[in-house]
């Protein structure tokens, strides 16, 4: 086959047409192919949604592929940390398999526990399967990123909604007005929101309206926008505020709220003593503005309120997240064009989400709260290895993650690894986590592996699926983790995932199979027949191989029909609510010399992994960045190497002073103080920032067990 033909064929020479799996855009790629090598990576312009969008990180997935620090066959731990000698698969999984078992005769499968990453979330049903291994060994210890990304929202959708999994987000193709809270979509290409040519959109909004961007630092979005600076950790302030400025004027939505809603009354009252002049030195935004911001949002038909990451890690997290899912709905945004809504996830049917994934369906053993969807709290994850009696983990498999930088206090939980009896890393590279492992197993990139775009498209603004077949065959050894998965339960005598127990034991379907029944059943699907116009996985192989549009648009008004509370009216009260409104008027004020820590990524970082490509990491060098009025307060210098301290631990940065951030706070990024496998990465400048930030309970927010990463207290001096 020549160069300029497309082939599905995994390796054969041409034009692949892919998807990148890096971040919710999940942008078209066009990949070509020579003698079984990925030579470059290009931006597919005939995808339907992305048209021709991509970022440096896409892109660079050639080289990751290809890396020399790639792991390529299963490794086994021969001496200290990060020392490992190739061992064959037979070899690896017989052993991981014995132990396991080991571990299951002597405590109990509730000993094993596992911790999924963010990249499983792009790779098609992976957390469906990782739970349904997981639960065939006996373990219900699921660790992954929602305490440490979303877990508020989940919590405070499902209280208002009914769901933590049907996502709420703005109708950015039609809205005339945008807040957003806590989010950086011109470097993070937005989230729980997919939508590849986002920065186009807002600035048609802009246009249109408005968009005000709700930030301590003066982010790239900021810039390009309107930008109100605010505190960190303060939004529950200016949100209540602007609630109860829109009750004090009238402008609620009292038709919406009398005959959909539940307790918006209560809401109102407890809300009442939170004036826009109680909330401004608190948030740090002046009366005046969050007055208007309420007056603009609430008059402007179509309008949303959108909160993202920053939102989710401070103390009030769950607070300010049900705020803005209660504001949306008390001005009359949800469920409308150009408002607030939910969407259709391609696969399987919509429906009330499972009881036990409900709050509170479970408690954690550690600190024991009631989960959220089902997690275990992520700042729980040493304290479960190191602290005795039942449930206590003894063996543990991490998977696409890196836990040891993406919670907090890493270097405890590095060191209580090294106690486990068994852990497992399922990953292309050794990290900071997986060097601890006993067993490292080599997983696929997503350019060795086919998926089906079936989770985070529920929230496009322009609904889209997408099938990708491999494009090349595994590099090396590596294995799709379903495999891996499956191989282990066959040697534990286990049926394995997805099989029919009525059926011959281990008579497993494939992954693709799985998937392809799911997408038929869908909303979208051809429902085996019965829509012939519907969609199967091979229909979108050969017809839509760039991706096919499933619908125009969600329609808002059907967000009605997925609110899934006991009475089907939106729930504005909940005892949840009530104790934290009360928390937060009992909130003593921080010390004037406290700093407030928050975080930051840049356009060619993801969290803590790709910086092992000269590319992408080129003249990178974290700093701490803090405002020109903290620093001279302090008698600190530009350049200037400082120690940033609280109860947790101490590090070196370097000082950045810049106003772009606001007094009282300062800003790091996380994901960096390398130490695995990865030369590159290693040399980088820059630490683990969340090594000093606290995972005790008592430092967790305390509804949704969310870790503390943004907004938290240190203190800055010279070295
Ligand atoms: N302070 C602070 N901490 C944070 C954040 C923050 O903003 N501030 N952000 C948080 C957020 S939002 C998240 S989502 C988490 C992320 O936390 P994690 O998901 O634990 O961490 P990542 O850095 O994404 O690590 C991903 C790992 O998966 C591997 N990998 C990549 N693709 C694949 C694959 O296809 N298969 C397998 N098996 N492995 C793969 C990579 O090599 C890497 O080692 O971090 C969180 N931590
Ligand atoms: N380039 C790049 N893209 C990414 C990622 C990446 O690491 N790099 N990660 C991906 C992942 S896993 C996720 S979850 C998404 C996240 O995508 P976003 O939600 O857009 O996350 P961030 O870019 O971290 O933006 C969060 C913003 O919140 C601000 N903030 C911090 N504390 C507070 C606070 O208390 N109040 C307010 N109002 N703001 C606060 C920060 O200054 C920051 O600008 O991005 C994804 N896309
Ligand atoms: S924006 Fe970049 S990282 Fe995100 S999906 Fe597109 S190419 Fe991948
Ligand atoms: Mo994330």
């Amino acid at each position: 086959m020549g160069q300029d033909t497309f082939s599905d064929m995994a390796g054969a020479d041409g034009k692949h047409r892919t998807y990148c799996r890096l971040c919710e855009a999940q942008c078209g790629m066009i990949a070509h192919v020579r003698a079984g090598r990925i030579e470059r990576i290009e931006p597919d312009r005939e995808h339907p949604v992305s048209e021709g969008h991509v970022c440096i990180k896409g892109t660079s997935m050639a080289a990751i592929t290809y890396d020399p620090d790639r792991v390529l066959t299963p490794l086994k731990r021969v001496g200290a940390p990060g020392e490992f000698a190739p061992v064959s698969w037979d070899e690896a999984l017989g052993d991981i398999a014995a132990r396991l078992q080991h571990v299951i005769d002597k405590y109990g499968g509730q000993a094993i526990g596992s911790y999924k990453g963010n990249p499983a979330s792009f790779a098609t049903l992976h957390s469906t399967y990782g739970a349904l291994f997981l639960n065939a060994l006996g373990g219900h210890k699921n660790f992954n990123a929602v305490q440490i990304d979303t877990g508020a929202k989940n919590l405070a959708q499902e209280l208002v909604f009914g769901s933590g999994t049907d996502w709420t987000f703005p109708d950015i193709e039609r809205c005339d007005f945008l807040i957003m809270i806590g989010a950086n979509p011109l470097v993070s290409h937005m989230s729980l929101i997919a939508e590849p040519r986002a920065r186009e959109r807002l600035e048609q909004i802009a246009a249109r309206g408005g968009v005000v961007v709700i930030d301590p630092r003066r982010t790239e979005t900021a810039r390009r926008f309107e930008h109100l600076p605010v505190l960190p950790d303060s939004d529950s302030w200016l949100v209540a505020a602007m609630i109860n400025h829109i009750f004090a004027n009238g402008l609620e939505a009292r038709a919406v709220l009398d005959e959909r809603t539940s307790g918006w009354e209560d809401l109102r009252e407890a809300l009442r003593p939170i004036t826009p002049e109680l909330a401004a030195p608190r948030c740090g935004i002046a009366a005046d503005q969050i007055r208007s911001l309420a007056e603009r949002f609430a008059k402007t038909t179509k309008a949303a309120c959108y909160g993202r990451v920053g939102t989710n890690r401070g103390r009030f997290g769950t607070l300010v997240n049900l705020l803005i899912e209660s504001l949306n709905v008390i001005a009359g945004k949800f469920g409308v064009e150009g408002g607030w809504m939910t969407g259709l996830a391609p696969i399987g049917k919509a429906g009330e989400p499972p009881a036990h994934a409900r709050y509170g369906s479970a408690r954690s053993r550690i600190g024991n709260l009631p989960l959220v969807l089902g997690s275990t709290p992520g700042g729980s994850l040493a304290a479960e290895i190191t602290t005795p009696g039942e449930g206590q983990m003894r063996a543990l498999f991490v998977d696409s993650g890196n836990p040891v930088l993406a919670y907090p206090d890493g270097e405890t939980t590095a060191a209580a690894l090294e106690e486990l009896d068994l852990l497992v890393g399922i990953d292309f590279y050794v990290n900071e986590t997986t060097r601890h492992a006993h067993y490292l197993l080599p997983s696929l990139t997503f350019l060795e592996r086919e998926d089906l775009t079936d989770y985070w498209v529920r929230n496009a603004p322009r609904p889209w699926v997408q099938f990708s077949p491999a494009v090349i065959e595994p590099v090396g050894e590596s294995r799709h983790e379903f495999d891996i998965y499956n191989d282990i339960l066959a040697r534990m005598g286990l049926p394995a995932v997805f099989s029919d127990p009525a059926s011959r034991a281990n008579e497993a379907p494939e992954l693709m199979e799985v998937a392809d029944r799911m997408l038929r059943i869908g909303p979208f699907g051809d429902q085996f027949g019965e829509k012939p116009d519907g969609l199967t996985i091979d229909k979108l192989r050969v017809e839509h191989p760039s991706g096919a549009r499933t619908a125009d648009r969600f329609d808002p008004a059907k967000s009605w029909s997925r609110v899934w509370t006991e009475d089907r009216k939106v729930q504005l009260w909940h005892e949840v609510t009530q104790g934290e409104i009360a928390r937060l008027l009992a909130e003593p004020a921080l010390p004037d010399v406290t700093l407030l820590m928050f975080g930051r990524r840049k356009l060619g970082s993801l969290n803590s992994w790709m910086h092992n490509i000269e590319r992408l990491v080129r003249n990178e060098t974290p700093s701490l960045m803090m405002h020109p009025a903290d620093a001279a307060a302090r008698g600190l210098a530009e350049g200037q190497t400082v120690r940033v301290s609280t109860l947790t631990g101490a590090l070196e940065v370097l000082l950045e002073v810049t106003e772009e951030v606001v007094p009282g706070s300062v800003c790091y990024p996380h994901g960096f103080g390398h130490k695995g496998g990865w030369q590159r990465a290693n040399a980088l400048p820059g630490v683990n920032i969340n090594q000093i930030a606290s995972s005790r309970p008592e430092d967790w927010e305390q509804v949704s067990g969310n870790v503390h990463v943004d907004g938290f207290p240190v203190s800055v001096e010279a070295v």
